[in-house]
Parts: C-alpha cells; structure tokens; sequence
C-alpha cells in the first residue's frame, strides 16, 4: 500500500466515529493537540470527517472556557489515569488541565482546505475565544503562559520541568498501578519518581475541585512555557484572520497578541541564546535548549537570534530536530520527551520556518521526517541518532503530519 493509503488507514484505525484515538492501547481516549492533529489530517481526504473532531473536542469545553486534554468518552481500564482520578468537571468525564492550544490554527489549515466548512468554522470560533481568554485569564506571568502540569505542556517528561518537580512532595501520593509500562518498553516512559509527582499534582487540582484560582495558590509547580506562549500568540493570530472574516470583533485579541509578545520575550535566555521555561516561584530560567525554542517561527516572530542554537541541535542529530539539546547531560535519544525527535512537533517548527524564511532548515526537518516515516512506519516517535521507531504504533499525528506536511 502507498504510504499516503497507509496514513489514511491510520486515521481510519484509530477513528472512533466523532473523534480520534492518538493510538490503540497506549491512549484510549480524545487527547487535545493529537485531535487538531486528527481533524487537519482528515480533512485532507474527507473534510466532513475533520470538522467532526473539533466539533467533538470542543464539545467538552468547561463552563469556564477550558478545553481539557483528555476527553473520557468512554471508560477504558488501559489507561492510567483515567476518570475516576481525575474528576474534571466539565460536560463530559475529563482530566482537569489543558494541552497546548493549536486547533485553532488547525481550524484556519482546514478552512483554507474546505471553504465550504466555513458554517462550522463560524460555530467554533466563539468557544475557541472563550478558551483563549481563560488562558489569559488564569495563566499568564510577566505576559507569558505558564503550564500547572507537565501533562500541560504535551511535552510531558522534558527536562524544563525537573526543577519544578523537585518542589513536589510525594509522601502521601498513595499506591498507584500504572498501565503505560504495559503497552510499551518501560525504557521509552517517564520514571516512577515522575510519575509520583504527575498524580500528586492532580490530587491536589481534585482538593480544590480544579478551580484555577484556588490551585494557582497552593501548587508547587507553575512554569511559564515557551510552548504554550507561542501555541496560543500562533492561534490568536489565526483568530483576527477568521474573526475578521465572520464579523467579529477582534479588538480584544490584538491586545491579547501584544501582551503575549512583550510575555515571549522574558523567555528569552540570553545566557543560553534560546527560548527557556521560567520557574513562576522561583524566577529562574531552567536553562534547557529544546525544541520549543524553535516554535518562535510558529508563533510568528521573526526572530534570528534563536537559529543558531537550533541549528547546532539539528547538526548533532540524523534525522530532524530532536526534543532536548543532545549536547546537554541527561539527553537520552529514546526516552519520551528527553531527546527523540517528534513528527508533532517538527510539523509544527518545520512550518513556522518555512514561513518566516529559514526554509533551507525547514526543509530539512520536513525531509527527514518523511525519511523517518516512509522507512519506519506511523510510529508516535524516533530515536533522532538512528531513525528507531518508538512509543506507540500506528500513531495518529504522525499520519496526519504525512498527509498535511511530509508527504
Ligand atoms: C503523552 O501524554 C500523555 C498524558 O497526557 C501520557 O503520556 O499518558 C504526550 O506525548 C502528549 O503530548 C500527548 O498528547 C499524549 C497522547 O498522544 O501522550
């Protein structure tokens, strides 16, 4: 089978009728970003599909405006943790933190795709704004987003958060069994000490039944985040751009775009020449070079200063950008967010350099990712040194990144 056939069974695989597994197994469940993901990679062969998963996603909005990032449509004992820890508490059984706020430029890719969607487009629009502004609400420090969970980031495991985690205290996180480990080599997860700190972080968003305001007081871990900053100053460009189209009015998010600009720049770490997560308590830089620097370009700042840094990190790899500086102590190509290179993401970088001009460095992450694809299958990761597939199989962004992008 052709590969873009294969992208489009996958899909179809992981398709549970309004809405998209990111894997079988591994992920039973509607995650956020792998859904905007989903709903841009159908709409490249059946558009009616796509609206459909954003319809669904947005579905589960809380009366407050946020968009979990998981959606527990139906119970599933494969996945720890599910519902029953979590206790969301919005109109469908949820996990009670966000994930990076990409579906509204997915929804403006979709719409320059099928113009005839344009009705559901303009349905979405306003509670993709009502998202917007709890964001702006509750999450900003010194103008940047910050993330009350790893699990927040997308970018679970990265090393951004470890001084953060070290605050956490796990005595009393009780017994837990984790599901993950089963489905894959235990090697390729977050560590148990991690994962100590995932659930205590979420007993304590329960204690206060997830008010944002209650919880921003007593959690330890409150990091403002290159990828949630320029994810959201990304989408709210994308919003003036349809808003302006449906007769809305825009006003507010032009102020929201200078705020988060003036909010990206005390990301910047001079010392280290990249953009850097900055601990909200204790106003420090973690010092980490990532791939989230890179999604400047994304976020549409055209920014030179950051490409040095970046490239070095691409030149130290085989294949595309890895997700943590392999030159730096704890880089480890196969373990999650701590190294491997992610289609999700080198979508995501690859086409904001691409618009900003640096396409000779696009143009490579968009070609070895399809390398890594087209020699190893739909795979969630890769190992960026030798091009081993890892995590889950058959995974669904990865699909939807060759059929929107890489292909
Ligand atoms: C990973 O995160 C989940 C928790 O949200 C997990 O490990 O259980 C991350 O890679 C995240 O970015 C992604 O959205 C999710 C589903 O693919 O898996």
């Amino acid at each position: 089978m052709h590969l873009t056939e294969q992208a489009r069974a996958t899909l179809r695989l992981n398709d549970k009728g309004r809405y998209t597994l990111p894997t079988h197994g591994l992920y039973p469940y509607q995650w956020n970003w792998d859904s905007a993901f989903a709903a841009w990679g159908f709409t490249t062969f059946d558009p009616d599909r796509g609206w459909t998963e954003l319809e669904t996603l947005l579905s589960g909005q809380w009366d407050d405006g946020m968009v979990p990032h998981i959606l527990f449509h139906r119970p599933d004992p494969g996945y720890f943790p599910g519902p029953d820890v979590w206790q969301g508490r919005g109109p469908i059984p949820s996990s009670g933190i966000t994930q990076p706020p990409v579906a509204a430029t997915f929804m403006a890719k979709m719409l320059a795709m099928d113009p005839a969607g344009a009705p559901r487009a303009r349905a979405l629009w306003p509670k993709l704004h009502a998202w917007h502004r709890w964001f702006m609400t509750w999450r900003l420090d010194r103008g940047a987003v910050c993330v009350t969970h790893p699990w927040e980031a997308g970018r679970d495991n990265a090393p951004d958060w470890d001084n953060a985690m070290r605050a956490i205290d796990v005595r009393d996180v009780g017994a837990y069994t984790r599901r993950d480990t089963t489905h894959v080599d235990p090697a390729m997860r977050p560590t148990k000490y991690d994962y100590d700190r995932y659930l205590k972080l979420v007993q304590l968003g329960v204690s206060v039944n997830w008010d944002h305001g209650a919880l921003a007081k007593i959690n330890p871990f409150r990091v403002a985040d290159p990828t949630m900053t320029f994810t959201l100053l990304r989408a709210l460009r994308d919003m003036i751009t349809m808003g302006r189209r449906f007769g809305e009015d825009v006003a507010e998010i032009e102020d929201w775009i200078a705020t988060l600009e003036a909010g990206a720049e005390t990301l910047w770490n001079a010392d280290m020449q990249c953009y850097d997560s900055r601990d909200v308590h204790s106003g420090k830089f973690n010092d980490v070079l990532s791939n989230a620097s890179a999604l400047c370009w994304y976020a549409g700042l055209n920014d030179q200063r950051a490409r040095p840094a970046i490239e070095r990190m691409l030149d130290a790899a085989t294949y595309a950008l890895p997700s943590f500086d392999p030159a730096a102590v704890g880089f480890d190509p196969l373990r999650y967010w701590r190294g491997p290179t992610w289609p999700i993401m080198n979508y995501l970088v690859g086409s904001g350099m691409e618009e900003q001009g640096l396409s000779d460095l696009g143009r490579r992450i968009r070609d070895d990712t399809a390398q890594l694809i087209s020699r190893h299958g739909f795979a969630e990761y890769y190992n960026p040194l030798d091009g081993t597939p890892a995590g889950g199989e058959t995974f669904t962004w990865t699909a939807a990144v060759w059929l929107g992008w890489a292909s």
